[in-house]
Order: structure tokens, then sequence, then C-alpha cells
């Protein structure tokens, strides 16, 4: 198979003078990719550099790799590759990715001649890898070494600077479309999500209890930098009054601020003024994820998360898709971490239908697109509406059709410009934030509006860390707990104790931890079950370090 595209020898030098494998320890490509302490990824950067020409090679197509650690502290880092269509890397090369991770410099080569083989990647075409980075200080010498082994195999690196990780999913479905679905520069995509939040917004700004205010928690990352062109481009339609936008290399990204720390902590993140009743939001490191929310006039903090920005998108999209002369699948992908009264709210009142996939956004999205429209969203606030193709189609043949009443063809023009509004490749921030707007504008909704179709069920995430957290395994969309033996049983137990009690546990696949969830009828108990798990946890399966508290 070797070839003049392929000279091992120059993968095996770069290798060992430039990147030797440092860690003994082994990493896995975990929920989102490799993540771990910044200064222990170079060599994982590199064999990375060298997978994604492999892949795309082999999908003969262009990817993308992204460097960033999203919600993790700024001192992690970590890579995201990114598949052909803008999706996440498939699973079955997370395997491969973890065996380039591991494997001793010195097999590198032989690691190679398998996968070549046994997939029978042609090794001559010269493939592009686009490259995009976060605003962390490790990050640029990461993509330093990522790209050394993009060209040690001969494959053409693109460097994208610094983009948000849902901006460097589109460019590559754009690129891999010919431009179809869009211009594959920061420009496009501006453009792109401007035009259509501006063309159904028209002229009214505020609508009813709507008003075109809102204060953005940048996170103190790249959310924070690119937020400033859509300020540029939207003025006075949607003026965002922006925070924590720390320079590059203070330590404060994602620190006590950012989509993470308002969901976990339940509270308003530093820096963001609390304005009783106004409308607010936080994105994360790497702006993939949205939390909206306000502080009443008592000073009580009201979140709206993941699972309320679904159903606010899949409500207006179902009305929407009425009496368009067609019928339309629409449905909801939720994980266990959905608060218990949204799943019961879109069952019973919104009769849409909603199914349960594992954490990880690469889970959601192959669930949502058996649908015609798909709405994902993990509670975390990371999400996005993906289309079917042939749903496109009938819409586009819909338009020119003799047969559809005007009043339906006025629908679909304005669906065709919702599509314009998302971000189908990933869940983006940013575009999720322009479809939230726009929908709350055309209800004349405010916040408050927003929140009332449902009470939450009170909940409180907590983390636990262990010796090995691959000790604890789960089941049944990780509701289930399989190992340590014993503990699902335990837990069980625990549950029983508190009204409307529900808890799971399972490991990160970001972090090394394992996480608690639990919700229950009162704040008080949905926290006080949260600690018995947790500690049920630190006592079963090895815990390391103080013992959790709340
Ligand atoms: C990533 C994934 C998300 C997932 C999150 C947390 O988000 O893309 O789908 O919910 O990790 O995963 P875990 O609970 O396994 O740590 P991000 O924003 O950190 O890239």
């Amino acid at each position: 198979m070797a070839n003049n595209h392929t000279n091992y020898k120059t993968v095996y030098a770069f290798a060992r003078e430039m990147h030797p494998k440092t860690e003994k320890f082994d990493v896995q490509y975990g929920t989102a990719g490799f993540r771990a302490k910044a200064n222990t990824l170079g060599y994982v950067m590199y064999r990375m550099g060298l997978l994604a020409v492999l892949r795309a090679r082999y999908k003969k197509a262009c990817i993308g790799a992204m460097i960033t650690a999203s919600h993790n502290p700024e001192p992690d880092n970590g890579v995201k590759l990114i598949d052909p269509c803008g999706e996440m890397l498939e699973q079955s090369w997370e395997a491969w990715a973890t065996k380039f991770a591991n494997v001793a410099d010195d097999r590198l080569e032989e690691l190679i001649t398998e996968i070549v083989s046994e997939l029978g990647i042609e090794m001559t075409q010269r493939v592009e890898i686009l490259v995009g980075k976060d605003t962390r200080p490790s990050s640029p010498s990461l993509a330093k070494a990522l790209c050394d082994g993009i060209l040690a195999l001969s494959g053409k690196p693109i460097d994208y600077g610094i983009v948000t990780t849902p901006q460097l999913h589109y460019f590559v479905y754009c690129r891999n479309t010919h431009h179809q679905y869009g211009t594959p520069t920061e420009e496009g995509y501006y453009t792109k999500l401007c035009s259509a939040f501006k063309k159904i917004r028209g002229n009214t700004f505020n609508f009813n209890n709507y008003k075109n205010k809102l204060l953005y928690d940048g996170a103190n990352g790249v959310g924070a930098k690119k937020i400033k062109y859509f300020q540029e481009c939207l003025g006075e339609t949607l003026k965002i009054d922006r925070y924590n936008d720390e320079l590059i290399g203070t330590g404060k990204l994602n620190y006590l601020c950012g989509a993470d720390y308002v969901k976990t902590k339940q509270t308003f993140p530093n820096g963001v003024p609390k304005e009783v009743g106004q409308r607010c939001c936080s994105v994360d490191g790497d702006a993939d994820r949205l939390m909206y929310y306000y502080l009443d006039e008592n000073e009580k903090f009201h979140l709206l998360d993941g699972d309320r920005i679904a159903i606010l998108i899949a409500e207006y999209l179902k009305d929407l898709v009425q009496n368009i002369g067609f019928s339309v699948n629409l449905g909801i992908v939720q994980t266990a971490y959905a608060n218990g009264a949204s799943t019961d709210y879109i069952t019973n009142t919104l009769k849409i239908p909603v199914s349960f996939v594992c954490t990880g956004v690469k889970y959601l999205h192959h669930e949502a697109q058996k649908y015609d429209i798909g709405v994902y969203f993990e509670a975390n606030g990371h999400g996005t509406v993906v289309f079917k193709k042939e749903f496109k189609e009938k819409i586009h043949s819909s338009l020119s059709s003799p047969d559809v009443s005007n009043e339906a063809k006025s629908k679909i023009e304005k669906i065709k410009t919702v599509i314009d509004l998302i971000n189908e490749t990933v869940g983006d921030a940013l575009s999720d934030l322009l479809l939230v707007e726009t929908i709350l504008h055309s209800k004349g909704w405010s916040i408050q509006d927003w929140e009332k179709c449902y009470d939450d069920l009170p909940n409180c995430l907590m983390k636990v860390s262990v010796k090995d957290r691959n000790k604890i395994t789960t089941t049944n969309a990780e509701r289930t707990c399989v190992k340590p033996e014993g503990l699902q049983q335990e837990i069980d137990n625990i549950v029983k104790k508190y009204k409307a009690g529900r808890s799971f546990v399972r490991p990160s696949g970001t972090e090394d931890l394992i996480r608690v969830y639990a919700e229950a009828a009162i704040k008080e108990e949905a926290d006080q079950l949260a600690l018995d798990v947790a500690l049920k946890v630190y006592e079963m399966a090895e815990g390391i370090g103080p013992k959790p508290t709340l």
C-alpha cells in the first residue's frame, strides 16, 4: 500500500524526535474526543493528525480537527475529530483513535500499515484537514503538533485559527458540499445566520412581552470573541450586552462562569449584572452549549436549560409544519439528564415522540436523524435540530407546486429561513441563541412566559472522584448501573426514600470522575438524594480525596 504519499519513516522520525509518547498511562477517546491536562497531549495530537489524514483518505473527503477542552478548566485541552458531514467522528473509528493514541512510537508504522490494509485506504490522495482551536494558551502548540501529524502523512492542514467548535463543523460540511450548505468562511457563517435572523424578525424588534435586550456570558472563551460579529451585524435588532471576555491566558476560561458552571451550580455566573427579570444566557468554552436564566424579584435564580430549549423549538416547529400540505414526523431526543417534568410535558402535553440515548451529542444526533425533523438537546444545553433530506426536498418542491395554497407556501418559506438559521451539523450555542430569540420574539414572550410551560423537578448534579472511573459501567441509556455489582440496588433503596426521587450515576467521558444526577419533589431533597448516592459511589467504587459534601 505504501507509495509516494506515505513515508512511514518520516512518521516515526517525527514521532521520536518531536512528539515522543511521554505518558505511560493509556488515554481513551471519550464523549467528545480526547481530553486531559494540556501538557500531556502533544503526542496524542500528533497521532490524531495522522489519523485525520487516514480518515479523510478513507472517506475521500475533507475532515476537521478541533483543539479544545470545551467546558473543562483552562489547563486542560483536547481534540475533537469531525466527519465529512460535520458530525462527530464515526464511532467505529473511535477504537482506531484510541489505538493510535496509545501505541508505542516504534509501532506507529505497523499500526498505519494495519489500518491501511484492513480498510483498503488508498494513500494517494492529497487530502485537506481543517484545523481550528479555542482560546486556551496551550492550543497553538497543540495545533502545531496536530499539523505535524497531518504533514507527516502528506495531508494538507488548513488552519482556521481561533473558531468555535460548531463553526469548524460547519466549515467541514460546507467544503464537502461544495459550498451548497454555505460558504466555508467565518464571514459566510455570520452572513447566513444573520440574514436568516433578520429576515424572520422583520422591522419589529420588540413584540408584546419580548424585549430585544440580552445579557451574554462568553465564559472568557471563544464564544466571547465571536459574538462580537453578531453584535455588529444585528445592531438594534437584538441588543447583546457582552460579559466575561477576558484576555487569553488569564486563567479565567470557564472559571465561575459559562454554561457548565451555571447549569451545575444553578447560580448566576460571575461578571454578569444581576438585573431583576432580565433575560441572560451563557455559552461554554468552545460555544457549543447554551443556557438561559434570570433572577426574580426575590433574588431567586431561574434556569432554562437544554430541555426547555428543546421544548421551545419543538413546539414552534410543530406549529409551523401544521397545514403545509403533508404530514411531518417530528421527534425529540433526550438523555437520562433530562428533567422528568420535561419528558412528561413533551409526552403528555405536546404529544411529541421522545427517545432516549446515552450522553454525548454523537448519539443524540444519529437518533434525531430518524425523524423528518429531529430536535435533540442535552439538559446541559448542547443540541440542535436536524432535517431529513427528503423533508427538505419536499418543502422545495411544494414551493413550486400549483396544488399548494399560498398560505401553506408562506409557512414553507418561513421553515426554509428557519432551517438557514440552524447549524444542523452539531449543537451550536450561537445559532441556538438566534433561534431561541426568534421564537420568543414571534410568540411575544418574556423569559418568564417561556418558563410557565411546566415546573422543573428540583435536581442536583454532583461529581465524585474515584480511583478508576471505568470500574463503573451502565446500561439502559445510562439509567442503570451494572458495575460495581450491588451499587444499583443501593441506589434504588436510597431513591425509594424520596418523593418523586430519581437518580443515576455514570462515568464522565470528558473529566476523570463519576457524575451523579438526582431529582426529587423539593430542592433540599434532590440535594440530599444526590449526596446520599454520591457517598454510596464513593464507598463502593473506591472514592479518592475528600468525601462528597453539598
Ligand atoms: C461533551 C459532549 C456532550 C456531553 C458533555 C459531557 O460536551 O459533546 O455531548 O454532554 O461532553 O460529557 P460527560 O458527562 O461524559 O463528561 P463538551 O461541551 O464538553 O464538548
